[in-house]
């Protein structure tokens, strides 16, 4: 594994930047530099704070990689979590241009709204506590490298994928969150199916897992925090003039356009 400085962490963290900017792919610049998993996340940070210099705010965190699904998808075995800012954010029932985009996917997930930020040393279930509503989402996600091709360390510093969020109407969370059907449809069509027990068993469970990880890098929810637990099915590709929706039982749909 290889040592990095701060100034070769911001580089990379450029690259990756300025890819998304270009919507231009890179290769797989944070495993070919041999950095591990902590370093990535450094260099994931490094990556927001060139948005947050741009004006973007940060309003929550996301989990990646919670399902099997998602997993053989990518080639990569291990829960990431990454960081979400309102840059990011689009109303349920807009439109997305994906012209900026490299190679955009979209997938149904579970959105959580956050009431608290646990203190640190709470019990799990306290995590689950700390929400204050639920809703059905759907995440856009656009992976800077070339054939949506990576290794664990590029996928973290690349922020996980995030590229875009929508997010349905919050509901009080239900007692059976662990077991509700999940659709996601692309123009009228059923593209994917699946239940929020492929997130991890349980979505609570997700954000446990999330606020544990994201709280040993030093990083804690606030209230108001969006929290994305992760996808119920593999991703879709996406293409200009498309209607896409996310159905979750109980909580209703969420849905969007692309342009
Ligand atoms: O949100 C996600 O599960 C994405 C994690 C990164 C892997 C991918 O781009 O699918
Ligand atoms: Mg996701």
């Amino acid at each position: 594994m290889i040592a990095m400085t701060a100034e070769e962490v911001r580089e990379l963290a450029a690259r990756l930047d300025e890819a998304a900017l270009a919507g231009a792919p890179i290769p797989q610049v944070a495993s070919q530099a041999g950095i591990d998993a902590a370093t990535a996340y450094a260099v994931q940070e490094a990556l927001i704070e060139r948005r947050l210099a741009r004006g973007e705010r940060l309003v929550g965190l996301k989990m990646g990689l919670t399902s099997r699904a998602k997993m053989a998808q990518v080639g990569v075995d291990e829960v990431i979590w990454g960081r979400l800012t309102d840059g990011m954010r689009v109303p349920d029932g807009g439109v997305v241009d994906l012209a900026g985009y490299i190679h955009p996917r979209a997938e149904p997930e579970i959105a959580f709204l956050m009431a608290r930020a646990p203190e640190p040393g709470e019990p799990p279930a306290a995590f689950a506590e700390a929400v204050r509503a639920v809703a059905p989402a759907l995440e856009l996600i656009d992976s800077r490298y070339a054939d949506f091709r990576f290794q664990l360390a590029d996928v973290i510093a690349d922020n996980t994928s995030a590229a875009g969020f929508a997010i349905g109407s919050w509901q009080p969370v239900p007692p059976d969150l662990e077991d509700l059907a999940v659709t996601l449809e692309v123009n009228g069509e059923v593209a994917e199916t699946g239940s929020t027990a492929a997130i991890l068993g349980d979505p609570r469970l997700s954000l446990e897992e999330g606020l544990r990880l994201a709280g040993r890098a030093g990083v804690r929810v606030r209230e108001g925090w969006v929290f994305l637990a992760g996808a119920a099915t593999a991703a879709v590709p996406l293409t200009p003039g498309s209607r896409v929706r996310a159905s979750v039982e109980r909580l209703g749909s969420v849905t969007l356009g692309t342009a």
